[in-house]
């Protein structure tokens, strides 16, 4: 049957007497304007055309509808908005259902709950994950689904902005079915509910909710939003659909929509939404194919090589995992297995796929077993010595066209290229421990790096679902160099009058999880003093330099690890430590320095300043390739608050910042 053009992206025929309509606006079928006028105009088609006994609605490709047009926000809105496509679908005298045939997010999910049916394929997926962007669902999805599926379950969907799969959507009532040939299913429906009166979502009471439970819900989203109102808003609207009218509670619903739309926050969220998908786009990699990866060989099964090892394994590939002697191969493999077994005990990883990622794994203590490998990670102590003759060595066992990556922080991964038979097929593959969790890598793009080897490093770390950045050689790539900044301008406020302990509040105040120098005294602080020791000949003599952390050193103060950093961990929990405060007084005393007090916004404005400054000689400098990919680093590897967007982002907007 021909097909009846509603919009540019919206179009319908008739099956069996109903008007399947179809969204196709790639890449997502965003509900553009031309969505939203093609609907209602499908939907007025329908109801004038005698012979048509209902509606379908589904969409063309991978996903049902992505959700609103983010691209849109801010931008004067265009008719018909959203909501009043919901009413229109709610409100059709004839049977309206969803064929949900891939993801229905935000507004896509909210056209399935203004349906008056649902029917999900397999690949379909649902979720209102607004709360991520720092705003509420604006089109009815806070009213709606708790009258689906129920107070409880609304809260964690929307306060969480998680996806359910068709399983549990059937489950939590959130669809009448679930068929490989959902459209069909989906005619059917509409046969089954033509000529009754419509199940109108809009009109459901929500079911009555034990108290305790929606408390209970409620503590879990809120103890995660950390300093983020949108999950709170998010909340505050759910529970309010049990306690108001519907159109009350839509009225509230778009109002608080507007508002968080229009925040900073949104602002920020939105702008890492669209930095993640620029991050790992290079230019000069335009048509340059990656090379085929099936074996990975990891280097070194330590905490590092083992997380690398993990999320390798559980991305598909073989792993040869090489240690140096048979026993730490054994342990090596042990430490690889119990971090599966524990990703299995948390229900995040299933066991038969456990149990398939180590039918994937060998760990050996002959290196020639690399021999296979067609790409080559070494997670070895970060030494270049060890990490040189490593190269050298493999030279004479990997094939030719197999692709070596270092894992150094700090090192030059020219000069490990330099000294190898092919610096060409070499890489740097920057990951953070933990590797199997962390999504942040920084690919370092080498002087002789070949591009379909940066290709293919690139192609690598999407596949093991992580967030590639692209660094240039400098020491410390961008995170760590930005890190250091950081630390040496909290050091500079300490030296002249805050305390550690009021320069980390300010930082958790802002919505760091840590302010940095309980971080430093979590990672260590020993490995700092080992590089500042390493630079102190080539050290500026006419640049600042802060000794205090050395001081600590020299006392054998290097953290948690050893129950005296920044901090004394005596108790088990962080707490100033009066020897501290004594030794940062006799520092500014030997400097003539007269301690002055610090604001939280100074402090704050200072270190933002700081990483800002950083990252502006990064880009400068040709090492990062946009400012967004800055913020990424900081945000994925720093505990940099996302809803603040980076520092980047945060200098550009934070009003306060000195100039
Ligand atoms: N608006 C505009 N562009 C979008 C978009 C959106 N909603 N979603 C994706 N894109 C772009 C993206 O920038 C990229 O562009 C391309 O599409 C492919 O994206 C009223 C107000 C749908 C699961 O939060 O989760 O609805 O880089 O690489 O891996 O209550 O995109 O190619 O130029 O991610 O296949 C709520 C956001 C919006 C979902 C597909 N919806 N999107 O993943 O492709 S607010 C969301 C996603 C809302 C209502 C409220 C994913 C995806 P480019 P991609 P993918």
């Amino acid at each position: 049957m021909s097909a009846t053009r509603f919009s540019e992206s919206v179009s319908g025929s008739i099956r069996d007497g109903v008007l399947v309509v179809i969204i196709a606006n790639a890449p997502v079928n965003a509900t553009s304007a031309h969505v939203r006028q093609g609907l209602v105009k499908a939907l007025d088609h329908a109801s004038a055309v005698g012979t048509v006994i209902g509606v379908v609605i589904t969409g063309a490709g991978r996903t049902f509808v992505g959700g609103a047009d983010i691209r849109e926000f801010g931008k004067p809105p265009v008719e018909p908005t959203l909501p009043e496509v919901m009413q229109r679908i709610e409100n059709c005298s004839k049977p309206v259902v969803a064929s949900v045939n891939g993801a229905a997010l935000g507004g896509g999910c909210e056209i399935a709950l203004a349906c008056h049916g649902r029917v999900a394929g397999e690949a379909a997926s649902f979720g209102l994950p607004e709360v991520k962007l720092g705003i509420v669902p604006g089109a009815g999805g806070t009213q709606r689904l708790p009258r689906l599926i129920g107070t409880v379950a609304a809260i964690d969907l929307i306060g969480s902005g998680r996806t359910v799969r068709p399983d549990e959507a059937i489950k939590l009532g959130l669809v009448d079915g679930v068929a490989a040939d959902h459209l069909a299913a989906a005619v059917g429906l509409v046969h089954q509910l033509a000529g009754q009166s419509q199940r109108r979502t809009g009109l459901l009471d929500v079911p009555i909710a034990e108290l305790a439970a929606v408390e209970a819900a409620s503590k879990k989203v809120l103890s995660r939003s950390r300093g983020q109102s949108a999950p709170a808003e998010a909340v505050r609207l759910v529970r309010l659909a049990s306690e108001r009218t519907f159109r009350d509670g839509l009225a509230e619903e778009r109002a608080t929509f507007l508002r968080l739309r229009d925040s900073n926050e949104a602002a920020a969220l939105r702008h890492v939404f669209f930095a993640e998908r620029q991050a790992g786009k290079v230019d000069k990699l335009e048509g340059i194919a990656p090379r085929r990866i099936e074996t990975v060989g990891i280097v070194g099964t330590g905490l590092m090589g083992a997380g690398i090892a993990v999320a390798a394994l559980t991305a598909g590939y073989r792993v040869v995992g090489i240690e140096q002697t048979e026993d730490a191969a054994t342990k090596g493999r042990e430490r690889i297995a119990g971090i599966l077994d524990k990703a299995v005990q948390s229900g995040r990883l299933a066991a038969t796929v456990r149990d398939g990622c180590l039918a994937r794994l060998a760990v050996a203590a002959n290196i020639g077993e690399l021999a296979a490998a067609d790409f080559v990670i070494e997670a070895v102590f970060d030494d270049l010595a060890v990490k040189t003759e490593l190269f050298q060595r493999l030279d004479g066992i990997v094939r030719p066209d197999a692709i070596l990556a270092t894992n150094t922080s700090y090192l030059n991964p020219d000069e490990i290229a330099a000294a190898t038979a092919h610096p060409g097929r070499v890489v740097g593959l920057h990951f953070f421990s933990p590797a199997n969790i962390m999504r942040l890598v920084e690919v370092v793009d080498c002087k002789a790096t070949a591009p379909d080897v940066l290709a293919s490093a690139l192609a690598f770390a999407r596949k093991l679902g992580k967030l590639p950045v692209v660094s240039g050689v400098t020491e410390g790539f961008i995170g760590n160099r930005i890190f250091s900044a950081y630390r040496r301008e909290a050091e500079f406020m300490v030296e002249d009058g805050a305390a550690p302990e009021e320069v980390d509040a300010a930082l958790e105040a802002y919505g760091f999880p840590m302010g940095i120098f309980t971080v430093y005294d979590m990672a260590g602080l020993e490995i700092a003093w080992a590089r500042r020791k390493r630079q102190a000949a080539t050290r500026d003599p006419n640049a600042r330099y802060v000794e205090i952390a050395d001081k600590l050193c020299e006392a054998g103060r290097f953290g948690r690890k050893t129950g005296k950093g920044w901090y004394d961990y005596a108790s088990g929990e962080k707490a100033v430590d009066p020897e501290v405060t004594a030794l940062i007084a006799a520092a500014r005393a030997a400097k003539d320095i007269s301690p002055r007090r610090f604001t939280v916004d100074e402090i704050v404005d200072r270190l933002l300043r700081a990483m800002a400054d950083e990252g502006a000689a990064l880009l400068t400098e040709g090492i990062a390739a946009r400012s967004s990919d800055i913020d990424l680093v900081m945000i994925n590897g720093y505990g940099f608050p996302a809803h603040k967007g980076g520092p980047m982002f945060a200098a550009e907007t934070h009003k306060d910042i000195t100039p």
